[in-house]
């Protein structure tokens, strides 16, 4: 049987872990259908170049053809559905038995609305592992995988139809290591120079704008799950001597729950793996001796997540917030060599000028090399998305088209609240790391930010910062690949393209 997966823009774990649980049940003709999206990303409703020349849906669909696959499989988060219904659609157009899967965060969150758009075959929720075999297997066998838990589909008269959720997956070190091969073939510098692996799955926090607010709705209960460290350390032994890798992307929510768990963590990693890494952590847990054993086993950069600095808002997000545990963990992350993201947001429910020049002049007296600030994006089936129909920020019919993720949804983001003075006092933000104290506050006295321009800057602030401090001797700074690790993707991408 031969299973193809699909994606775009990165390298998956999901489907890594699909592909060596299925291999170990002796599914192992697996390809991978890779979208790289060049000058794409989702903060734009047009992206002419990626539009016009640079993706890779005639390549693909050609692989397809050629390969002919049994199964696709599509791992599916939101941002991406509407892409990945036109290639199943057109998959099915080459061959019409090829059965379609869809899985991940989007179907998961929304199920019935993926079945009703009708080009999938099944989706599958939550995780993904037991199930997707299981379907593997009773497709093969010809068995019929109605009754299969965690599936969705329609059934024979057309109705929808949700299957029960199965139980987690207790104990993650039962699972089979990532298989990061068919990744690996298609580009190799992305696994060797940041191998990213997740030493947890789900959260213990319920960020009303965050996926984890759905999905807890079907688990409710002990999401949170850890691996153990020798677990985390024999995958990372394995990679080290099986790809060579020169970084460590840690993707877990946030890593640093656990006190003792990060010390143990730090010490044996510190020994074994000895690269340097990236990590989230939440204010609640950094103190002096969480930055010293972090700084010490070689994290080189951390995203810590403040969102707003107002306690109004805190609530809005369901966020579980302390000011001063804020300000004195980027006090203590300023002290080290370790490069500091701080995330905030934009465009959230009732936020107002006010709170913005409020946290602008709070990321200018605490600062990080670089705090980054996103709009709030409004995602299918979260929390937030009540709050919005409540403040009149989004209507019915538009939380519906938010759910259905069908089309650019100008709304999605920040929901009809946008206002170029909050983009002004965002771009502000991004240099805030380097605005003196005193001058922040005359910034916001004389609305100075009005000068500044509208247009988001968060990428190339993000770039420009990040090789600023070098200076600083900091040198692990990115989160995941270097610009100049996506430079060479990106010469490696067009030149494909072009020999076509
Ligand atoms: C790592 C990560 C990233 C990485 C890499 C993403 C990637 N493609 O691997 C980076 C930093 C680049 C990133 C970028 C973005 N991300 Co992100 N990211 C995550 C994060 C933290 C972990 C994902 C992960 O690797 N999990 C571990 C694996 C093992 O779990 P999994 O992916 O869920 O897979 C399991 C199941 O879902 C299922 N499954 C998955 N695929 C499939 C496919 C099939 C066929 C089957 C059967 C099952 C199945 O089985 C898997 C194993 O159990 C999640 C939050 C989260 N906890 O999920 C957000 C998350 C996925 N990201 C999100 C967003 C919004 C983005 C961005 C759009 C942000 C932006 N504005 O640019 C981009 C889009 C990138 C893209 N095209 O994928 C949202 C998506 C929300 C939504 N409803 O779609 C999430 C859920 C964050 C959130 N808090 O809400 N992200």
């Amino acid at each position: 049987m031969r299973i193809g997966f699909v994606t775009s823009h990165y390298e998956n774990l999901g489907i890594e872990y699909l592909c060596s649980y299925i291999k170990k049940h002796g599914f192992n003709d697996l390809k991978l259908y890779f979208e790289p999206a060049l000058f794409h990303n989702f903060f734009l409703d047009k992206n002419y170049l990626y539009e016009n020349f640079f993706n890779f849906k005639k390549e693909i669909l050609e692989k397809i053809k050629k390969d002919s696959p049994d199964i696709v499989a599509f791992s599916v988060i939101s941002d991406n559905y509407a892409w990945s219904l036109e290639m199943a659609k057109k998959i099915k157009e080459i061959k019409k038995d090829t059965v379609i899967v869809f899985g991940g965060i989007h179907p998961s969150s929304v199920p019935e609305y993926v079945i009703k758009d009708g080009y999938c075959d099944f989706a599958i929720i939550g995780e993904g592992e037991e199930a997707f075999l299981e379907l593997l297997t009773h497709l093969k066998e010809n068995k019929d995988p109605h009754q299969i838990k965690n599936l969705a589909f329609r059934d024979l008269k057309g109705e929808i139809r949700i299957n029960k959720p199965r139980e987690l997956i207790s104990n993650l070190d039962t699972l089979p290591f990532p298989d990061k091969e068919i990744f690996y073939k298609e580009c190799k510098i992305a696994i060797q120079n940041s191998y990213t692996i997740i030493g947890s799955r789900g959260c213990m926090f319920n960020c009303s704008y965050c996926w984890n607010s759905s999905i807890k709705k079907i688990y409710p209960h002990n999401f949170f799950r850890r691996r153990s460290i020798p677990n985390i350390i024999e995958e990372l032994e394995y990679a080290k001597n099986k790809y060579g890798i020169k970084r460590v992307t840690f993707y877990d929510e946030v890593f640093s729950a656990d006190k003792k768990w990060l010390f143990d963590f730090a010490s044996e990693y510190k020994k074994k793996i000895n690269l340097p890494y990236f990590c989230c952590v939440h204010p609640y847990h950094i103190d002096e001796d969480t930055v010293k054993a972090l700084e010490d086993s070689g994290c080189g950069a951390v995203n810590i997540g403040i969102q707003t600095t107002s306690s109004k808002l805190w609530k809005i997000l369901n966020r579980n917030q302390n000011i001063d545990k804020i300000k004195n963990a980027l006090s203590v992350l300023r002290k080290s060599k370790i490069y500091v993201y701080s995330n905030y947001m934009i465009g959230l429910p009732n936020q107002s000028v006010s709170d913005l020049e409020k946290d602008f002049i709070f990321s200018a007296n605490y600062k990080s090399d670089m705090p980054a600030i996103y709009w709030l994006r409004y995602y299918p089936n979260t929390e937030i998305l009540k709050t919005a129909l409540k403040l009149n920020i989004l209507n019915k019919d538009q939380i519906k088209e938010i759910n259905e993720s069908k089309k650019y949804l100008p709304y999605a983001i920040t929901g009809n609240t946008f206002n170029k003075n909050y983009s002004k006092i965002a771009n502000l933000i991004l240099l805030s790391g380097y605005i003196p104290k005193g001058f922040a506050d005359i910034a916001v006295k004389y609305k100075i930010y009005k000068l500044m321009p509208s247009k988001n800057l968060l990428f190339p602030a993000i770039a420009i910062m990040g090789y600023l401090s070098l200076l600083k001797g900091k040198k692990h700074n990115f989160h995941y690949l270097s610009v100049t690790d996506y430079i060479k993707i990106y010469i490696k991408y067009i030149f494909k393209k072009i020999k076509r």
